[in-house]
């Protein structure tokens, strides 16, 4: 069974306007890292995923290899899979395994931005699970949360990618209290984040030989220039990404190496960017256990479950209504 309820924003093009006029106005300048992933910066984004430098993907994706089983029975053995950006849900499938493996897999419920991925996923996996329910939502999930089916016999709620990180300490703490608030006594979040590591480290996996990254960011520019009539020169730019300590996150951005002025006909402004001007597009924020313990405590949730790969370099937590 597939049913997939379909909630674009009929305005998504007036939010982005607003957004990136908002953000360009804004002192110092920045741009939403939600805008790096249309068309090109997807397949960046699958690109820095295979890099040596970047190893949050494959810490995730070994851990949910070895250590599904477990998760889903300190889950409480779920009846349903929430998954927030599911994407072409590659990973999920070590916590469907254990979920059919346990006898409580009844329903797949992907919540992705993307129609087409949902789509093609569901009749995937509607194919390699014989029996699955598959209950989708296409919509922008930081706005349409509150849409998510109710699940009698508990739902995991997963948001894998270490996504979270891009958020702000409000936003995350807003988003997450949202997230409480929809949750019974028997669900469960399984939230996927970096850690704390050598800065060195940190620096590398956003900064790669290879320059992934790099174009990665200067490919918003892009999506500004051909989605609201701009004309930024990508080779007036360059990738600089810092670690910050103090805020435990990476400060991902783009500087401007001239002074220069760039126009937005679709948003009829134009900017001044001076020589050496920085303009953030990213935080990826790094946790701690007991940061995350104290972040979800903040949104009135309790962590119940931590599961990190062997190098401690990612975790996956577990944690319901406190
Ligand atoms: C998809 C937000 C988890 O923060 O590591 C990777 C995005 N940016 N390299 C991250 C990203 C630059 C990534 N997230």
């Amino acid at each position: 069974m597939i049913a997939i309820e379909v909630h674009l924003d009929a305005d998504t093009a007036a939010t982005m306007a607003r957004d990136v006029r908002d953000g360009l106005l804004a002192e110092p300048k920045e741009l939403a890292p939600k805008y790096f992933y249309h068309e090109r910066g997807s397949q960046l984004f699958e690109q820095i995923t295979e890099l040596v430098e970047y190893y949050p993907t494959r810490a995730e994706r070994s851990i949910l290899a070895e250590r599904s089983a477990e998760i889903v029975a300190a889950a409480g053995s779920p009846r349903s899979l929430v998954e927030l950006g599911s994407g072409s849900a590659a990973k999920t499938r070590h916590l469907l395994d254990a979920m059919r493996d346990a006898g409580c897999l009844h329903t797949y419920v992907p919540v992705d931005i993307s129609e087409e991925i949902t789509h093609e996923t569901a009749g995937m996996l509607v194919e390699e699970y014989p029996g699955l329910a598959v209950r989708g939502l296409v919509c922008d999930f930081e706005q349409h949360l509150e849409r998510i089916p109710d699940g009698e016999g508990g739902r995991l709620v997963a948001f894998l990618g270490g996504t979270i990180g891009n958020l702000y300490p409000s936003a995350r703490r807003d988003f997450l209290a949202r997230l409480a608030a929809l949750m019974g006594p028997e669900d469960r979040l399984l939230l996927g984040t970096d850690l704390v590591k050598d800065p060195a480290r940190l620096e590398a996996a956003y900064d790669d030989a290879e320059g992934v990254t790099a174009e990665f960011n200067k490919n918003v520019l892009e999506v500004l220039n051909r989605e609201l009539g701009a004309d930024f020169d990508l080779d007036a730019f360059e990738h600089v990404a810092r670690y910050d300590a103090e805020e435990a996150r990476m400060d991902i951005r783009l500087r401007s190496l001239a002074a220069q002025t760039v126009q937005l006909d679709g948003l009829d402004l134009s900017v001044e960017f001076a020589a050496d001007e920085e303009m953030r597009t990213e935080i990826s924020s790094k946790f701690t256990y007991e940061k995350l313990a104290r972040v979800y405590g903040e949104a009135g949730l309790a962590i119940s479950g931590w599961f990190t790969d062997a190098d401690c370099d990612y975790a996956l937590s577990l944690a319901g209504p406190a």
